[in-house]
């Protein structure tokens, strides 16, 4: 993309996951910047070993390698900015407002999930030197053109997913949202070297984040508990309003609960 860092974009006809493939392509010192693009992933993954599900041709599956030079409590920012991306990019080309669902998830304003983001480190990556950070491979799913309707989707997805064209009523140009994103992404991935450039970062992501103010459940890894969501920290920290006090979620799958009505 000129004018933007992303100038090394490798695109697969099929690939296991763009997030692996990265992964591996850092370890082998590969430059930040680098944008790995697939038709198709036969093992597209989510966080915690889920499954992400898109069948060939149909939306936008991709990972970008960035080496920002974030402080370690404040590394979250690296996929709080490709999903800022991603609403910028949907709000430009088709002009629809997404919101941001902590941590990682993007919403369509009926609360169906259009993309989710994985952010993957790699602790045995070479040290890079220049200002530059480890390595971080930030990959996005996006839902363009599938499902076309819910006839489309397995049960399981039934009312949690949509995409772009069952939201507009009609086919989009995944390239023209690709390159949205990548535009919109380099100067968000070039805050990132300053202070007051994260701050800005951290108010876009607390000004798009829909969970904050939302009732929640917060699943953890062997226990569960609900609130109400207050605010996310500078560290990327969602803070819940519980009966006794606040509690501080550093990971963990959150469910936006419904108002009593
Ligand atoms: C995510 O995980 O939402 C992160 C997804 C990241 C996918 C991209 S694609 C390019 C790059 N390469 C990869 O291998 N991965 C990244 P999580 O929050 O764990 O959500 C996963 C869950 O979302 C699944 O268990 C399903 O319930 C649901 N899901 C799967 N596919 C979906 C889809 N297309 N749309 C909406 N929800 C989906």
């Amino acid at each position: 993309m000129p004018g933007t860092r992303f100038t090394d974009i490798r695109r697969f006809d099929s690939v296991d996951s763009t997030n692996r493939y990265l992964l591996e392509e850092a370890r082998a010192g590969a430059d930040d910047g680098v944008v790995a693009v697939a038709e198709h992933q036969s093992a597209g993954r989510g966080r915690l070993g889920r499954r992400w599900e898109a069948p060939a041709g149909s939306n936008l599956l991709l990972s970008v390698l960035l080496r920002p030079p974030l402080p370690a409590d404040q590394r979250y920012l690296a996929s709080a900015v490709v999903a800022l991306a991603a609403t910028d990019a949907v709000g430009a080309v088709l002009s629809i407002e997404l919101g941001i669902k902590w941590p990682n998830d993007l919403l369509a304003s009926d609360g169906r999930k259009l993309a989710g983001v994985l952010a993957e480190a790699d602790a045995v990556a070479p040290e890079p030197s220049g200002g530059l950070g480890p390595p971080i491979v930030v990959g996005i799913g996006l839902n363009v053109n599938w499902p076309a309707s819910d006839a489309d989707l397995p049960a399981d997805l039934v009312g949690v997913a949509t995409s772009l064209q069952q939201q507009m009523g009609r086919s989009v140009d995944r390239g023209e949202v690709f390159e949205a994103l990548l535009l919109a992404l380099e100067p968000r991935v070039g805050a990132l070297g300053t202070v007051s450039g994260r701050t800005g970062q951290v108010q876009d992501f607390r000004a798009r984040c829909t969970t904050i103010g939302h009732p929640v459940r917060v699943e953890l890894a062997d226990s569960w508990f609900e609130g109400t969501a207050l605010d996310v920290s500078p560290e990327g920290h969602l803070v819940v309003e519980v009966d006794d006090g606040q509690r501080s979620v550093v990971a963990g799958d959150v469910v936006h609960v419904r108002r009593p009505s």
